[in-house]
């Protein structure tokens, strides 16, 4: 089957390329390469589009979409995009992949949402030699899986102390308790830097609780916490399972500040736990209320554009793509080796993250802003 969908579009390809000869003369950079000098890529996506993190895969798919407009507006190179569902789940996540990695017309891949999938997908794309940018995974070690894997999300490894310094300093904290998903890449990771950082700082830990995915009742873990009357709460959780747990843990009476990582900074959270939300901190790389032209522009055209205001997957997700575009710009040719040698090369790109570079490893270096939910919604915590 495969022989001959290959030898179908190859016919199909030689075809094109000699209507595009008739069309447009020359072409001696292959059909990546137009004939004004721009290239034209296809890049697969690989979102959690349904289940019950997909707003995590809405905010990024959202971003993607409005930066293509943006990118393919200004024509200096053309992107298509291809995308995919993964549901949240490993399994599913790596059939996509494998579906968009065997289309030789796709040069790059921009996921998958969580890190738990991109255990899966970023070694089968390195395998296959095709550059992939994770937008949202923030696990230790997603950029070490191989040189054809980047990320531009803020690790937890960076998040986390950031957000727990500045609670411990306003909260005069000693104590802490932990909870967190333990069957989650992203929510272990999240867990293994509150537990160093805790210990570095010299805080006492009372104790660590777990749960797992889709978990609804969480009164046992609650209540041991709550006896033991703890300073600070540090969470390592998806928004969904998240804001559950502030919901229980305020309804038993706990009111003291929850810490949490990535996962928790999603309006999704203040959605679903409402009042019960409040005295969240987070550390984020965006900040939608920050003075600066370029962030203020994309706040208005994602509101103009969706009807609501983007989060932090959004902004990552839209720098993403200029960050892909402007690989594929210095590549010359829509050709995955050599996308992926001039992503390594890029440095200082504007994006309203900041200015954007990956460090020898495709890992980002970023200076996180440290929020808290308050008065229903995320605000600056100084
Ligand atoms: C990860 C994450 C999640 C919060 C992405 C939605 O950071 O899985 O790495």
């Amino acid at each position: 089957m495969r022989k001959i969908a290959k030898k179908t579009s190859l016919l199909i390809s030689v075809f094109m390329l000699i209507l595009l000869a008739a069309c447009s003369g020359t072409n001696s950079e292959g059909d990546s390469t137009n004939a004004d000098g721009t290239v034209s890529a296809k890049i697969g996506v690989i979102s959690y589009l349904t289940g019950p993190g997909a707003a995590y895969g809405e905010a990024i798919t959202n971003g993607f979409n409005l930066a293509l407009d943006e990118i393919n507006e200004k024509g200096d190179v053309k992107i298509e995009l291809v995308i995919e569902d993964s549901a949240g789940k490993q399994e599913q996540a790596l059939t996509v992949a494998q579906k968009l990695m065997s289309d030789d017309d796709i040069v790059a891949l921009l996921g998958p949402t969580l890190s738990t999938e991109m255990n899966v997908v970023g070694p089968e794309a390195d395998l296959n030699g095709i550059p992939i940018l994770g937008t949202s995974t923030t696990a230790a070690g997603i950029p070490q899986i191989g040189d054809y894997v980047f990320r531009n999300s803020l690790p937890e490894s960076l998040a986390i102390p950031a957000a727990l310094e500045k609670a411990v300093a306003a909260n005069d904290a000693k104590t802490v308790a932990i909870l967190y998903g333990n069957d989650d890449l992203f929510t272990k990771s999240g867990y293994d830097t509150m537990k160093k950082e805790a210990e570095n700082m010299g805080l006492d830990i009372l104790t660590i609780e777990t749960f797992q995915k889709g978990q609804s009742d969480y009164n046992a873990q609650l209540t041991k916490i709550k006896d033991l009357n703890p300073d600070l709460i540090l969470a390592s959780a998806l928004y969904n399972e998240g804001a559950v747990i502030m919901d229980q843990a305020r309804k038993m009476g706990i009111d003291v500040p929850f810490v949490g990582g990535n996962g928790f900074n999603s309006p999704q959270v203040i959605e679903i736990a409402g009042d019960a939300s409040e005295g969240l901190i987070v550390a984020t790389p965006w900040f939608g209320e920050k003075d600066e032209p370029k962030v203020q522009e994309f706040v208005k055209k994602y509101e103009e554009k969706y009807g609501a205001k983007p989060d932090q997957f959004a902004a990552q997700a839209y720098d993403a793509l200029y960050i892909m575009a402007e690989g594929l710009k210095n590549a010359g040719e829509a050709d995955r080796d050599a996308l992926r040698d001039s992503l390594a090369e890029i440095k200082d790109l504007d994006g309203v993250l900041g200015k954007f570079s990956f460090d020898e490893e495709g890992d980002v270096v970023m200076e996180p802003t440290v929020l808290i939910i308050k008065e229903g919604k995320f605000q600056l915590f100084e």
